[in-house]
Parts: C-alpha cells; structure tokens; sequence
C-alpha cells in the first residue's frame, strides 16, 4: 500500500509542476523610479482604475523588465493631450497607438526577450521621444508605471507639452504572458494523462506481482 501512495504521490507532483510551470513570468521594475501621486488633473480615471491620489512609479533611470522570454499585450486605454503622441514597441520600430487615430482599440500581441521592454513614446508634435530606461529625474517627456498585477502593468506617459505633469497624455495596459496568448491553451490535466496512465499501470501489475507471490 506504501509503494501505490508513492506512486499516486509522484504522478500527482508531475501534473502539478506541468501546470505550475507554464504560470511562471513577470514584469517588474528594474533600476530605480520615484512615488509620484497623480495630480487632480489626471482625467484618465475610468479608462486606467487609477484617480488622483494614486501612487506610481515615475520612472528615473529605471525601466520596465521581463524576468523570462514570453509574449506581451498592448492595450490603448486613452489619451488626454493637445500634442500628437505615439506608442512604438522595439524601439524606433512600428508605431502601435497614436493619439490622433482612431483605430487603437485593437490588442496586438509581440514577443519578446528576457529584459528590459523595448517600447518608445514619442511627441511627434515637437519630435522628441523618449524609451523605457531613458527617463531622467524630470517630469516633462517621462514614463510611469502602474503595477496592477505581476503580470500586468499600466504605462504613463506625460509628454513634452510645459503646461502639466499629469502622465495621462497617452496610457497603456501591458500584459505578459509566457506562451502566446492567441493560441488556444492545450489543457494540462488531458495533456498529462499518459503520464499518470502510466503510473496506475505500473501501480497495478506491483498489486498481481503481490498477490501472485502470496
Ligand atoms: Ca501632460
Ligand atoms: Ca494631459
């Protein structure tokens, strides 16, 4: 009885550490950023959950990192700006979002490498830009960082305008995920089965083996 335990034990564990593993990825800050409360003229409260009062990470030196390879999401949740500011991923690379279109409402998944996200925000009303890592301790043309959940996080960028530091001048959602999320999942429990059919096999002829020798 001890040895079918064992068994089932490490059958159990195998389908567990299949499910556990494909759950492992994070996005989290790397290098150093600043508290910064956003200020009564944050108007991006019902698109991004965030209001007036909340904490974020104003970026200075630092920038946003994936802990593994794996698969991102940009989401566009809004803009409030007079300048016409736009969201690139792979820096100088495709532009994703802009404040002057109207076809942002789509989710486009990349992948990317372990490390610091190569995404861009640029005021191409007065042509400067500025990267992840590249903020400095200023406000004007800067990033912050909201962090929903490990997986999850909203960027803010106030752009180059000299009038407010009210980082809403263009927001996106960023998820991380570690295979692509347009493929539908293989379910884990099914894709294990052979591996547990196995170990009830081999339970079983341990049991005839018993009873034929007694
Ligand atoms: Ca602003
Ligand atoms: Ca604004």
């Amino acid at each position: 009885m001890k040895r079918t335990l064992a068994a089932l034990a490490v059958c159990a564990g195998a389908l567990l550490g299949t499910v556990s593993a494909a759950q492992a990825i994070t996005l989290s800050i790397s290098g150093s950023s600043a508290n910064y409360n956003l200020p009564n003229n944050f108007s991006l409260s019902s698109e991004t959950g965030l209001a007036t009062g909340t904490t974020v990470k104003r970026l200075t030196g630092g920038g946003l990192a994936l802990d593994t390879a794996g698969w991102l999401t940009f989401s566009y949740l809004g803009s409030e700006a007079s300048n016409h500011n736009e969201f690139k991923f792979s820096v100088g690379g495709t532009t994703i979002f802009d404040n002057t279109s109207s076809t942002n409402t789509a989710t486009t998944i990349y992948q990317s490498a372990a490390g610091l996200l190569s995404f861009l925000f640029k005021d191409a009303t007065v042509g400067s830009s500025i990267s992840n890592q590249g903020t400095s301790n200023v406000y004007l043309n800067s990033i912050a960082l909201f962090k929903e959940t490990a997986t999850s996080w909203i960027i803010l960028f106030n752009d180059t305008c000299d009038c407010d530091k009210d980082y809403d001048d263009l927001a996106v959602r960023v998820q991380a995920y570690s295979r692509d999320p347009s493929i539908p999942a293989a379910v884990p429990v099914p894709g294990a089965l052979p591996l547990l059919a196995s170990g009830l096999i081999g339970v079983g002829l341990m049991a005839r083996k018993r009873r034929k020798a007694a």
